[in-house]
């Protein structure tokens, strides 16, 4: 593939309602695109990172200087048997895993259409549709909270993940376990606590969760073995897990007992299957997390998660919960049984609506 054309894109989205975590309040999203042109075919990739260096230091615009600077004039012009040749080429630069997956990611796309094959299938997924959960922000008090499950497990969602912080913990499960005592259901903190919380964190094992995620800090796996070994719920990284080598070093010091595998967070799609092969290899079951994603950036989700290890309901949820009109044809929709079907066309599997995109931009760059 010699790669012709890139252009990125920023895009403003206002989701359909906000969603809170323990950083904070997102009503509008700012979504950087790559679009890669090679061999006459089309590619496309986001960047999922969020508009405040909060989850991770990257942003938008940090994303667009390592990609305008760096990972775009390395590649274009030139040939690329394969997209992982591109994560090589990216590893001297440090971080900066969502800049570099977007690119990646959209070369996968190109090589998927070349081949006439779904990018799952080329990937080497193997299932044909995938379980889907939610998650489900920090609302203005419980009674909202329980109405907006009540709505998902009644779409059918196989999973229910909340969003926890000190003050917005045991109590909201509390009410969420006297309405729904048999439900899935998990919590994620980002990062909100530390050791000092370990009476607190204790608490969470009577509410039969099927895990909690990252509930220390964003850059540490010691605390959480020392907390993994005090409490029966099983604790799920994200934040914490950039790379394969992360995710070893992870499951050898027993700091989780579940991996949440982001294309952003590890830098695209060969990074994310090195570590489901680590995972899979080790027992470790893993799951697809979400970033709010567009239309590009879910199709990519979706592709990603039909790999055997992934044997959990993701993130990876219905377009219309987040987009009054998402950016692809078709929309991702959710079936009864919550579950998405693959797509059988070659690619990502979903086109991009060149009109929606568009209208959303509010700058552009072309590079040739
Ligand atoms: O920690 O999983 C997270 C959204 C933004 C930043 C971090 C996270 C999330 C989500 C939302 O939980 C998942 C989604 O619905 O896309
Ligand atoms: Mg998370």
């Amino acid at each position: 593939m010699r790669i012709e054309r890139i252009e990125l894109r920023e895009l403003r989205m206002p989701l359909v309602s906000f969603f809170e975590t323990s950083f904070g309040r997102t009503v509008e999203r700012r979504i950087v695109l790559v679009r890669v042109d090679a061999d006459g075919l089309t590619g496309w990739g986001e960047v999922t990172c969020g508009e405040r260096p909060f989850f991770t230091y990257e942003t938008p615009e940090t994303a667009w200087h390592i990609l305008r600077d760096f990972l775009i004039p390395w590649t274009i012009g030139k040939p690329w048997d394969s997209p992982s040749l591109l994560a090589t080429q990216f590893r001297p630069i440090r971080g900066h895993n969502m800049a570099k997956a977007a690119l990646e990611n959209a070369l996968w796309d190109v090589q998927a259409q070349e081949a006439g094959v779904p990018l799952a299938k080329l990937l080497g997924g193997t299932q044909i549709e995938i379980a889907c959960g939610v998650s489900i922000g920090i609302q203005e008090n419980v009674a909202e909270l329980l109405d907006k499950i009540e709505h998902e497990v009644e779409a059918g969602y196989q999973r229910i993940k909340v969003k926890i912080k000190p003050g917005w913990d045991v109590e909201v499960l509390e009410g969420i376990r006297s309405r729904f005592p048999d439900i899935r259901l998990m919590t994620d903190a980002n990062s909100a606590y530390s050791l000092d919380d370990l009476p607190h964190l204790n608490l969470l094992d009577q509410f039969g969760l099927m895990m909690v995620e990252q509930p220390l800090g964003w850059d540490d796996l010691v605390d959480h073995a020392r907390l993994q070994r005090e409490i029966e719920t099983p604790v799920c990284l994200d934040e914490s897990i950039h790379s394969a080598s992360d995710a070893r070093k992870a499951i050898e010091i027993g700091a989780c007992k579940v991996i949440n595998i982001k294309l952003g967070r590890v830098g695209g799609f060969t990074s994310a299957r090195e570590i489901h092969d680590l995972c899979r290899a080790r027992g470790v079951p893993v799951w697809c997390g979400g970033m709010l994603e567009s239309g590009i950036g879910r199709a990519h989700n979706i592709a990603l998660s039909t790999l055997p290890g992934f044997t959990l309901p993701g993130d990876v949820s219905a377009s219309r919960r987040y987009w009054k009109e998402d950016i692809i044809e078709p929309e991702v929709s959710v079936s009864a049984r919550g579950t998405i079907c693959v797509p059988e066309r070659p690619g990502l599997g979903f086109a991009p609506v060149l009109d929606r995109i568009e209208k959303a931009t509010i700058r552009k760059e072309t590079f040739a």
